[in-house]
């Protein structure tokens, strides 16, 4: 018998190691830490709610409606004669004008305060561009050419205008110009790609949100492979305090700041290209030169039924990528897509974050002379 098993098991708690001991004096700490904190958070919500008053007072009642939750949307909302509207809807020309001779290409724009259509039926008061509208003219020169740009404004507050395109100090070029004054100032086109043009006086959600942007395609130097047809697309979206449809909406600029817009659109117009499609024969290279202009969303642009050949993406025109079926357009920025259809058939284009296409971000792209519709 071993002296082991005479001796009954005597419980004995285990030994507190050293590292236990530090267990504790941590545990104490951060308990007493906890109520300080805690008595601290206290006195600071105490402090954000009487700062809340102070702001709601300080407050304009006016201002209100912009801010006040949930806000009230009008998206998709158009008069029972919608689709009669759409078809008697003479759609914006999408195709890329030519390019002016000479080495120096003049441009001459207007700007007017204007309601235009957005949507069958529905109209928008726009600080847009005289003869054009929202978006405004496709500006298309050569790399290299001399851009010599004349703003006039015919609105009545001020307004700017800020060509992506150009490298050039903005607080001279892109000055604000009073109303009924014009400004003219000129900048050489060295980077190929499609490039945004827009309306920088602030503030600059406001004056992109009413209209004011456009492209500005230029083209490489050296020749990009052959295009049969030549597309652009200016995407954006709008933001309405009202249906539009008895008399023209204005900004929402609470819906602008909380990106809810009432419409998106391609080239300014809900769905123009859906009613009157663009089009193609089949085994011809389609171009598509797409600008986002916002001012705040994206355009995931794709077309439904084929793969692009290249995509030039951010409009980067040294290296196309290949075989891609969704590029990301940033708000602000641009890319350039080819596409070879051979099947006849309608083909959608579409802003893939499908939400838009809801909104109106889609158009049909009609190769040769198809028999059914398109899906989308
Ligand atoms: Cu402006």
């Amino acid at each position: 018998m071993s002296a082991h098993s005479a001796s009954p098991p005597v419980y004995r708690p285990p030994a507190e190691s050293p590292s236990g001991a530090l267990a504790k004096l941590v545990a104490l700490l951060l308990g007493i830490l906890v109520a300080v904190l805690g008595f601290f958070a206290l006195m600071m919500w105490a402090d954000a709610r009487d700062a809340r008053d102070d702001v709601s007072v300080a407050t304009p009642a006016t201002h209100d409606h912009e801010t006040a939750l949930p806000l009230s949307s009008f998206a998709g909302q158009v008069p029972a004669n919608a689709t009669e509207l759409a078809e008697a809807h003479a759609a914006r020309s999408a195709t890329l004008p030519p390019i002016p001779a000479g080495d120096v290409v003049k441009v001459q724009m207007t700007l007017e305060d204007m309601a235009v259509e957005i949507a069958p039926g529905v109209r928008y008061n726009t600080w847009a561009f005289d003869g054009h509208g929202a978006p405004g003219p496709v500006v298309h020169v050569r790399e290299g050419q001399r851009v010599q740009m004349t703003l006039t404004n015919g609105g009545a507050i001020p307004h700017s205008i800020d060509f992506h395109a150009a490298s050039i100090a903005p607080d001279v070029a892109f000055r604000d110009v009073a109303p009924g004054e014009s400004f003219t100032f000129s900048f050489v086109a060295g980077d190929p790609g499609i490039f945004m043009y827009h309306c920088g006086t602030k503030p600059v959600l406001a004056h992109i949100a009413n209209g004011m942007y456009g492209a500005i395609v230029v083209e490489p130097k050296e020749a990009l492979p052959k295009a049969d047809r030549e597309y652009v697309l200016v995407a954006s979206e709008w933001y309405l305090t009202s249906d539009g449809i008895e008399s023209p909406a204005n900004l929402d600029m609470g819906k602008a700041r909380a990106m809810q817009p009432d419409w998106t659109t391609f080239n300014g117009y809900a769905n123009q290209y859906v009613t009157h499609p663009l089009t193609a024969d089949p085994g011809e290279t389609v171009r598509f030169w797409v600008v986002a202009a916002g001012p705040t969303l994206d355009t995931n642009f794709h077309v439904v039924g084929t793969i692009f050949d290249r995509a030039w993406v951010n409009g980067d025109m040294t290296s196309p990528q290949r075989g891609v079926q969704t590029v990301p357009v940033p708000a602000g920025g641009g890319a350039v897509f080819d596409m070879k259809i051979d099947e006849p058939g309608m083909y959608p284009f579409v802003s893939h974050a499908f939400a838009h296409v809801d909104l109106g971000q889609v158009g049909l792209l009609k190769v040769g002379t198809p028999k059914g519709k398109g899906t989308h």
